[in-house]
């Protein structure tokens, strides 16, 4: 069984594996310990992750990414226009039940791939070279997203998995699994079961990365973690960074060299992708090159770019990250002097100017003493913890157990069909409020009246429904346009037990570890009246005071088993169907799954026909090669000539458009012709190497 932990990020994508030794992050196939979180379309095949960076620039508007940030979302939120369109070469559109999408073209027709569906083909990839590493078929997983990341965004990611073929053993927060992480390897937590007084550590964490800031304050001691508050900028990330940069030099460009830059986007991404390099490069430096050769028309751009510089363009987006930090601290109910230390992780902590941003809200400087912290690794601590996570999950390892007590970001509430009411017009509760705990299950009781008209009905039903609460969408970071509806249930087989014209129901709702609300051990609670032996106990006192009786009157031949009415609490299960959840009907995800085992497929055959062929044009050369040397005296001269002729042919054809685009089988029966004539010459030509050899041998030992 794999144990392995993905931090799926908007820009790269890092796997973590629990070996024996401990949590190792892996590389991909060309070596590398971050994969690009990108899928390309091709006429005949799709490249994904590292392949797929290849072909960005070259195959520009089918190149896919940012899909982390599409997946589960409408594809009316304003902002895929507004902020995601910016970072997507590909077409935004809209996939088959509104989620969004992009419209490449693949196979020489446009098709639409759903967020879902593209996290899902990457995810593919993803098994595939962690696979290769370990050895084993990768099925169980733990992977992160976001905390701000909607029960409609976690479904489609299980969804996504789903089609991918990953049993998904927890979706994990990411700054929840980079805490996870650090609470197992810090050996000096304040342990309470030696000190009952002993005081929590409240560390902070804080992401940035790729397209996102993060923070989250938790509380350690041995042995648990107690998440405290969070809050984000979900729009504030590394991208933007550069997209400051590319956007000041769109400008200078355009006055210098009289550039209309904006007007090609292709030109717009390669001017970025320098800029990003800037960024990096000013993280360590003082002043760097800014260097772009035929950026448009054919010509280069250059320009010398400083921190100072950069830093004063990046002010107004850097002075964002206060915010998320005080908000999360005052959540969490602590001041900064409460904090123990700051971890950082997260690509774009590396701005000197972020670090210093965020040291400032804690009382220091980046120059002077301040609360910053490294302990974990800020490429793959997200990665390890969930590796972590799902070793503690599963039976393969023996990990010592972490509690983690996460934190709710969007109030839930349990609404029903007020016009069965009781009595008051409440129709809704908020059963899950901010910062409830992660996992968490209420038992939650309704009593539903029996309407005149249901006089004569044996059975009735019930809806029930799960929403995030207005609360949600005005204080917290509720994505704009996704509807708050998270289930809708239909509950039937409520009966009529009694005259009190109502049903007694309960259920019990829960918040699960994945952030996902569900509910669940329906039944309807009854009290009936029932006659029942009276227990042995009473039975033999009032057979006692029969025995009295019996001493005034007639006592009766044999006395009856004494018997009383009594209230008997029954529960009755009832039938809970689901009509509606976010995440993608399970018909989608079936026909999905088909389209991707297709797709891949045909992947595969692009891959081992293009084997084929480079086997076929290695044994024209190898065959031509040796015919002239090693194997020239085990051949006739004139048998070798028509080989060599028809070795030379053969490499003429292979590179006609015949031979370039035959099918698998095809170059397989042209190499298998060759080699009938090769393999005999090949025979004879080893039979005289091996004999000298044989000969000593039977000479050495007579
Ligand atoms: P997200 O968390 O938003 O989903 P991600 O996890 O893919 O995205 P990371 O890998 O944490 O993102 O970080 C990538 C970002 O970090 C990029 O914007 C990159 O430019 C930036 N980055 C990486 N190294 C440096 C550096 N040395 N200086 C500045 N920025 C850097
Ligand atoms: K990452
Ligand atoms: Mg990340």
């Amino acid at each position: 069984m794999s144990v392995v932990g993905i931090d799926f990020g908007n820009l790269n994508t890092v796997v973590a594996v629990a070996r024996n030794r401990g949590i190792d992050v892996i590389t991909n196939e060309v070596s590398n310990r971050a994969t690009p979180t990108l899928v390309s379309f091709g006429d005949r095949q799709r490249w994904l992750g590292e392949s797929a960076k290849t072909q960005e620039v070259s195959n520009f508007k089918n190149t896919v990414s940012t899909f982390k940030r599409l997946l589960g979302r409408p594809a009316s939120d304003p902002e895929l226009q507004t902020i995601e369109k910016k970072f997507i070469n590909a077409r935004l559109s809209e996939g088959q039940d509104g989620e969004a999408a992009v419209t490449v073209r693949y196979v020489n027709e446009e098709h639409t791939f759903s967020g879902t569906q593209l996290a899902a083909m990457f995810f593919g990839k993803v098994k595939e070279f962690t696979a290769a590493e370990i050895n084993l078929p990768v099925t169980d997983a733990v992977i992160s997203v976001p905390g701000w990341y909607t029960d409609h965004q976690r479904r489609a990611l299980l969804d996504a998995c789903n089609i991918a073929g990953i049993n998904c053993l927890r979706l994990m927060n990411e700054l929840t699994a980079s805490a996870l992480g650090y609470g197992i390897t810090k050996l000096d937590l304040p342990d309470t079961t030696l000190d009952a007084n002993a005081k929590p550590r409240n560390v902070v964490f804080v992401d940035m990365g790729h397209s996102n800031f993060q923070v989250s304050v938790v509380s350690f001691v041995k042995g648990k973690l107690v998440v405290k508050g969070t809050a984000y900028d979900r729009n504030l990330g590394g991208r933007d960074l550069d997209e400051l940069i590319c956007q000041h030099f769109i400008k200078e460009f355009d006055a210098k060299y009289k550039m209309d830059i904006v007007s090609n986007p292709r030109a717009v991404f390669r001017l970025r992708a320098q800029c990003e390099k800037v960024k990096k490069i000013l993280s360590a430096n003082a002043v760097t090159l800014l260097n772009v050769e035929s950026l448009l028309d054919d010509k280069d751009v250059s320009a010398k770019v400083s921190r100072e510089e950069f830093e004063s363009w990046a002010a107004p987006l850097v002075a964002r990250i206060q915010e998320p930090l005080r908000v999360a601290l005052s959540l969490a109910k602590l001041t900064p002097d409460e904090i123990h230390s700051v971890e950082v992780v997260g690509g774009s902590t590396r701005v000197p100017c972020v670090k210093d941003a965020i040291a400032k809200v804690f009382g220091g400087t980046l120059d002077g003493e301040n609360k910053l912290s490294y302990t974990l690794n800020q490429d793959e601590a997200i990665a390890r913890g969930c590796a972590l996570q799902c070793a503690i999950l599963s039976p393969v390892f023996k990990v010592r157990d972490f509690s983690i007590s996460d934190w709710n970001g969007y109030p839930v509430e349990v609404a029903w069909d007020a016009s069965f009411n009781t009595k008051g017009t409440d129709a809704a509760l908020e059963v899950f409020p901010v910062a409830n705990t992660q996992p968490s299950s209420k038992n939650l009781t309704f009593y539903r009246a029996f309407k005149p008209e249901e006089a004569d009905a044996k059975e009735v039903g019930y809806t029930i429904t799960a929403r995030y609460t207005d609360k949600a969408i005005a204080e917290r970071y509720y994505p704009a346009a996704q509807t708050t509806t998270i289930c809708e249930w239909q509950l039937s087989g409520i009966k009529k037990y009694d005259e009190s014209g109502r049903a007694d129901i309960r259920i019990k709702a829960r918040l699960d570890a994945n952030g996902i609300v569900n509910i669940e051990n329906p039944f309807q609670q009854v009290v009936v009246e029932k006659t029942v032996p009276v227990p042995a106990a009473a039975s033999a006192k009032s057979s006692t005071s029969s025995l009295d009786s019996a001493a005034d009157a007639a006592a009766p031949e044999s006395p009856a088993t004494p018997t009383q009415t009594q209230k008997v609490v029954e529960k009755h299960p009832l039938t809970l169907k689901l009509k509606y959840a976010t995440g993608h009907a399970s018909d989608a995800i079936a026909t999905w799954q088909s389209a991707e085992g297709d797709m891949a497929a045909a992947d595969r055959l692009v891959i081992d026909t293009a084997e084929k062929r480079n086997a076929l044009e290695e044994y024209v050369y190898y065959a031509r090669d040796k015919l002239d040397t090693t194997w020239r005296e085990f051949c006739p001269e004139d048998a070798r000539t028509q080989f060599q002729n028809e070795l030379r042919a053969m490499e003429d054809w292979l590179y006609t458009e015949e031979g370039e685009e035959a099918t698998k089988s095809v170059y397989a029966e042209k190499l298998a012709a060759l080699k009938k004539q090769g393999d005999p010459i090949m025979a004879r030509f080893r039979e005289s190497e091996d004999r000298p050899i044989a000969e000593r041998d039977f000479k050495a030992t007579a």
